[in-house]
Formats: C-alpha cells, structure tokens, sequence
C-alpha cells in the first residue's frame, strides 16, 4: 500500500537522496509504493479520482483504464533528449550534449519546488530478473500518477527492488516531473557518469517512464560498454522447430517498425500443425552477455509488460497481442468511446471493431467517421502486463537467460532492401546494423516517412559516443567462443501500385524459418552482393498471394540501388568521420569491391 514511511528494506542512501530531493521539489506529501496489487487498485483509484483515468467497460475491459496526454506531449522528444557528461566527447556526434554541470543547474532551477500542491511517489524498480546478473534496480521519484501505474506494468516495482539493493549505493536515480508539460520547457537529461536521469515536462512513454529508454537503454548502454554486456533495442523470442529443437532470436527494427508484432507472431496453422511454436521473452529491450563458462551469448528481458503501438493491432495481424490487452491495460490516447450505460469503450483504427458513429479522439474532440483526423494518434500505445501474453516464454522469467543462436535486422524501407539476407559474418553483420536505414515514424516526434540512419536501431539509445559503441560491437566477437549468426530482413517493401509486396505478421514465420534453418545448418542460400540470400525456392510461398515472380523482386537488388544505398549511408559516415571504427571502412570497402 502506498505509504508515508519508507519501508525497513530502504537503505541510507536510498533515503538520503529522496530526502534531498523532497527538500528540492518540497512536495506536499511523499508516498513510498510497495508494488503489491492492493496498491496497483489504489493508485487507479487515486487517477479516476483525479482525472488522470478513466475506468473503461469493467465487463468488456476488465481492470483497464483510459488516459489522453496533453496533445503537446504524445511521442518522444530526441531533440529535448540530452546525454550530460564534462566533455562532448563523451556524447559523441549522434547525441544532443549538455556539460553535466550546466545541465544539472538549468534542471535544478525547474525542479526548484515544483512538486508544490502535489504528491511525490518513490517508485523502487528492478529492470531484469531477479536474481540475474544483470539484474538493477532503480528508484525514480515522480508526481505522475499515470507514470506509477504504467510502472507497476512495466518494470518489476516495489520492495524486492529494495532486497536485491541491500546496503548497495549503486541504483539509477530517475527524477521526474511533469512541471506544467510546456515542450518549451521539457528536458529529458541523462548523466551516466552519475547513474542519474532527471526527466521534465513530459508524461509520455518514453520520456517519463524512466526505467524503459532512459534507463534500460541509454544509462545501461553506458555501463554495458564498461563491463562487457550490451544493452539493445530488440525483441527476444523462441522457436521450437518441429524438430523439437528451441533455437532463440533477438531482432532490433527502429521504433513502430515491428518488434512487438513479430515478437508475438503466431505461425500460419500449416506451420503450427507441423509442430512450428513461437514464444516471446521482450518485445523492446535486451540485455545480453558473453556466459563464461560457454563463450555463447545469453539475453534476458530486462522489463514486465509491454508499451505497444495500439493503432493497427487486431485479431488478424496480431492475436496475441489482443489477448494481451484484454485485461489490467492501460490505454493512452486512442479514441474513448461513451456507452448508452455510461461506461466507456475504447477504439482505435484499423482494430476489430467498425468505426463507432461517435467517439472523443486522442485530443478530446468529438469525432465522427467523416472527421478528416484519426480518431486514436498514430503513436497511441497499449500498457500490458508481460504475464497476459498467452505465448510468454518460460525462460522469460529465468535469471540465467535464454542463448541467441540469431540477431536480426530490420528496417521499414518502401525500396531497395530486400526481404532477408545473412551477413557473412559477425563484422559483416555489425557494418549491417550499423548502417540500417530507416523510414521515421509517429513513435518520435519530427518529420515523418524519411529514410535516416538508425544504427542499430538505437540512434536515439546509445548513452554514450556511437564511435565507443560500434568498437563495442565489433569487439564483442572476440568474447565469443561461437557467435549468433546475423540476419537482415524488411517486412515493408513496396510494388509501383505502393502497396506492401509481402503480407507481414504471421506470415513473417516463413522468413523466419529460412532464418532458424540458416542457423541449424538446413537451409541453402546463394552469395550476392549484400550477403547470403534465398532464393525464390527457399521461402515458402504456398498458401499466400505471393508469386515466386513477386519474391524475387523483393529479394533483388541492382548495382544501381547498391550504390544509392552506399551513397546515403554517407550521413553516417561523415558525422563519424574520423572516428569510423576501421572495420566500418573496410567493409563498405569490401561491398563497392564487390559490385
Ligand atoms: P516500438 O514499440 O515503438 O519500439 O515499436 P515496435 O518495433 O514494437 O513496432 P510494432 O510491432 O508495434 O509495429 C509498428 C507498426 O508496424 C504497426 O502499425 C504494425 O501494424 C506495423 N507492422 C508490424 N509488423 C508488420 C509487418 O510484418 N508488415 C507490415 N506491413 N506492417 C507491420
Ligand atoms: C519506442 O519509441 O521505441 C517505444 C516507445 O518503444 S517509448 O517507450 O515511448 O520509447
Ligand atoms: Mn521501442
């Protein structure tokens, strides 16, 4: 239950920084959280009260809860994103920088009594599975009671936070205010030599849940770097052939490129009546690590639920992502649908349901089917428990972890980039990720629809300089006794007509098993420019409206698009320029060599 008294398991220094911190923000009242259930109904209690929530039809949305963010504040902000440190140096060219002292006094005259009127609430958090070395633990200080509760979903809340820490001084500090969410006046600040993020003037995803990208992304990177694991924006998932071997599979695709959809794909039924399973340990971050007694990779997911794109999401594309949100979801900014009972229903486009003849949209407007605008925001996002999933892994909540035999690419590109292909090999497949090219999307704020570089798919991620991170990258090998192989895919290419070639979700499981067999030693493959592809009848295409004509145009690359394609990674390379790891030259030199 919440409560004014720390708990006995917080230690000295845990209350000498949230008492100096009080003292800064002078809340009315400060409410330490247990994370127990009872707590979980109080604090939505506390936001219907508020307004903070709206409690949704109990009987078709049992424990879920609607919330709109101030219209100004629906997506992350890159460009109110900072990386504190002495010197730019250590931000590196990809990053926004503030000097850490600079940055800590502007945030130190925001937070200044800011918390006047309000409640503070010590959140204490684990990012990772108890017991797992990599497990860390967080406390982040908010008076967002949206932020408490998508917490309580999130990460692993409450005292066992706490028990793990012990006398410990060494868990992330997460500081967080809404202030009067003024993007004038939003600041989200990380200073990894401090272990210390302050989070200003936004309430949304991830700017304010502290323990997601500010922590599990841009502070842990960091400390990856330094004590050799790795901190990635990916999905984990299982495959269980009909071999009955379990083969795992990490991916990362930039932000609203796929993650969670493929993360919960659902094999076509002739897949699943041949004994094809797949599973989901994370749908958005992993951690991995180099085990020493094998020398092969390991991952956990270092989070508790999932913070999905809700527009799109249906029982077609993806089914188990509605069984997740059946139950205990907390939707923000889709269209509220009032009920003649006076209960609320949700919608969002392109879900299960007909457009309603009247709903509120994502900014409170009334909103009718002939309305010009989108009734739920492109970026409205689902916030479901991980243990709803009904294909959750069971290694999901194992602290050694699961072992990566694939780490996959992806990107959402209209052109040139084929539906899959392997990299020869673990350097080839660094110089792939690192050049990823993707289209933007509502998940940040910005222009829209334009291919940039997304190294990794964590341009927005990496705590620290890019340079470190791709030397980190490409040193990791060394670790390694045997590596995972490394795969490239795009699910969104499209024909002249500007329709997607290849049907996507579900179907996906027939990439993905040229993918597993690749890794297995079953699959054949012919070497091209890019790497080593499929050819037409490699992939699987009975059963879908895909001609072997059609695969092949999405597999085929000419010399012409290869070097358009090495043209454009060019942004990349000139922003690294004199700091481009020699492995990031040679191969590209390698790739023209081979044109
Ligand atoms: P973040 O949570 O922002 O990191 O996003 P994500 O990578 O988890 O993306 P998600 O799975 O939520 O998908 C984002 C959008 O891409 C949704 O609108 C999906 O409908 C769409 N999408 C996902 N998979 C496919 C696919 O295989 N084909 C096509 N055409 N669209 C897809
Ligand atoms: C992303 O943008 O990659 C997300 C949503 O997963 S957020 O938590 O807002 O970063
Ligand atoms: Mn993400």
């Amino acid at each position: 239950m919440l409560s004014t008294t720390p708990p006995e398991a917080a230690n000295v220094h845990v209350l000498r920084w949230v008492d100096s911190v009080v003292k800064h923000c002078t809340p009315d009242t400060v409410l330490w959280c247990d994370g127990s259930a009872e707590e979980k109904a109080e604090v939505l209690k506390r936001g219907v009260a508020d307004g903070t929530f709206i409690q949704l039809n109990q009987k078709k949305w049992p424990g879920c809860y609607y919330h709109r963010s101030n219209s100004n504040d629906v997506a992350r902000t890159e460009h109110l994103t900072f990386i504190c440190t002495p010197s730019k140096d250590l931000a590196g060219p990809t990053n926004n920088w503030m000097n850490d002292q600079d940055a800590y006094a502007k945030l130190r005259g925001l937070f200044a009594g800011c918390m006047k009127g309000r409640t503070m609430y010590v959140i204490p958090f684990l990012m990772g599975v108890p017991g797992s070395k990599l497990a860390k633990v967080g406390v982040q200080l908010t008076d967002s009671l949206y932020v408490v509760a998508n917490m309580a979903v999130m990460t692993r809340m409450g005292n066992l936070a706490f028990d793990e820490l012990k006398q410990d001084r060494s868990f992330t500090r997460c500081v967080h205010s809404l202030g009067d969410v003024n993007p004038e006046r939003r600041y989200i600040c990380h200073f990894p030599q401090d272990n210390t993020i302050w989070s200003f003037g936004s309430g949304y995803g991830g700017n304010a849940l502290l323990g997601k990208k500010c922590m599990a992304l841009r502070i842990a990177s960091y400390l990856a770097r330094q004590q050799d694991w790795m901190a990635e924006h990916m999905l984990l998932m299982g495959v269980r052939s009909p071999e009955g071997e379990k083969s795992y599979l990490a991916a990362a695709f930039p932000s609203a490129c796929g993650k969670t959809n493929f993360a919960m794909l659902i094999p076509p039924k002739k897949y699943k009546d041949a004994g094809w399973e797949v599973t989901t340990v994370g749908d958005d971050i992993v951690w991995m690590w180099v085990d020493e007694a094998s020398g092969k990779l390991r991952a956990i997911n270092p989070e508790a639920g999932y913070f999905g794109v809700v527009p799109g999401t249906n029982s077609k594309s993806n089914p188990n992502a509605m069984a997740c949100i059946r139950k205990d979801t907390i939707f923000t900014n889709v269209a509220l649908v009032p009920l003649e009972d006076g209960t609320y229903d949700v919608w969002w486009e392109d879900g299960d349901w007909p457009a309603p003849a009247k709903a509120i949209d994502w900014q409170g407007h009334e909103w009718t089917p002939n309305a010009p605008g989108k009734a739920a925001h492109p970026n409205s996002r689902f916030t479901a428990p991980s243990t709803n999933n009904p294909v959750l892994d069971p290694a999901y909540n194992d602290p050694e972890g699961v072992r990566v035999s694939a780490i996959v690419f992806g990107g959402r590109r209209s052109r040139t980039i084929p539906l899959v292909y392997q990299a020869f090999n673990w350097i080839h497949g660094v110089y792939i990720g690192a050049t990823i090219g993707s289209e933007t999307t509502a998940a940040a704020t910005g222009q829209q629809g334009v291919v940039r570089r997304d190294p990794m798919a964590m341009l927005p991620f990496i705590g620290y300089n890019i340079r470190d991170y791709l030397v980190h990258w490409f040193q990791m090998r060394k670790k390694m006794v045997d590596c995972p192989r490394i795969f490239m895919v795009n699910w969104f290419r499209k024909n002249d007509q500007g329709k997607f070639v290849w049907p996507g979700f579900g179907e996906n499981m027939r990439v993905l098993k040229w993918i597993i067999d690749r890794c297995n030693g079953r699959a054949y493959a012919r070497e091209t420019v890019l790497g080593w592809m499929p050819r037409a009848q490699d992939i699987d295409l009975d059963g879908i409206n895909v001609s072997p004509e059609e695969l092949q145009s999405l597999e085929s690359v000419t010399p012409e698009d290869v070097k358009a394609e090495i043209m454009s990674q060019e942004e990349l390379f000139l922003k690294l320029a004199g700091d481009l790891p020699k492995e990031m030259i040679f191969q590209r030199e390698l790739l023209i060599t081979r044109l």
